[in-house]
């Protein structure tokens, strides 16, 4: 090779690793957040279609490894039928290689995680890692009645179990407000919640949504 085209070479490659870093730095990252029943799942699709950032649902996840009797489905299941949260050192294992299985991803919509404190540090340990951080914490809000509502009426015909029980649903409210609500004040005092009402039609409430996230 001439001493030109190695040159040459040597001038592309500074200006696609320039580019990569680039692009790593302008990934966005978003959690939405919100009690059970409160839509996350619903918008976190229509999210990910719009701005082409992944939806990580650790919901589904579990669901998933259930389905398929893995060794991680059978420790969830148990956690999940009660509607309790499933151990902290199990979802940021299983969150950790979801995300590192994605590396080309242009940014992950996180959807039912972080669900307690430690959580939360380990997604920000995480994305430290990589020079990355979240760019906002979305929470959805709606009333306790409507969530009940919503819930019992998708056990009509999900099949799952934390949704059939009214006993259940309530547990998972309450389990909601005592360890996982204290996630939102962890991301406000770093300036990056905010609330959106929860409660209207799909299209409107995902409108609220994109305003938000256009604003990062
Ligand atoms: P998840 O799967 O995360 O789900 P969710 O809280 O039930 O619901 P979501 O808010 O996504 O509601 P959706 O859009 O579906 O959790 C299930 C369980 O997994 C947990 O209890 C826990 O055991 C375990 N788990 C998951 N993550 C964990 C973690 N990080 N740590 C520990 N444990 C974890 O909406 C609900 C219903 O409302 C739907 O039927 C939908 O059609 C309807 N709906 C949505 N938007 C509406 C609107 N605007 N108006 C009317 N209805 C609407």
């Amino acid at each position: 090779m001439t001493m030109m085209r190695y040159i040459l070479k040597l001038i592309r490659n500074i200006f696609t690793l320039t580019g990569s870093e680039n692009q790593s730095r302008m990934r966005k990252h978003i959690i939405l957040f919100g009690p059970p029943g409160s839509g996350k799942g619903t918008q976190a699709k229509k999210l990910e279609e719009k701005y082409g950032i992944i939806q990580i649902s650790t919901g589904d996840l579990f669901r998933y490894e259930m389905s398929h009797d893995t060794p991680l489905g059978l420790r969830a299941k148990a956690y999940m039928a009660k509607g309790e949260l499933v151990p902290d050192e199990v979802v940021i294992g299983m969150l950790q290689n979801k995300v590192d299985a994605t590396p080309e991803a242009k940014g992950f919509i996180f959807d039912g995680f972080p669900r307690t404190i430690p959580q939360a540090e380990a997604l920000d340990q995480l994305l430290a890692d990589k020079n990355e951080q979240i760019g906002k914490l979305i929470a959805l809000t709606v009333s306790d009645g409507e969530l009940v509502n919503r819930l019992l009426e998708r056990g009509k015909t999900s099949g799952r179990t934390d949704d059939s029980n009214e006993e259940i649903i309530q547990n998972r409210i309450d389990i909601y407000k005592k360890d996982t609500s204290p996630v939102y004040d962890f991301y406000d005092h770093k300036n990056k919640s905010c609330s959106v009402d929860g409660i209207g039609t799909i299209d409107d409430i995902f409108d609220l949504l994109c305003q938000e996230i256009e604003s990062i």
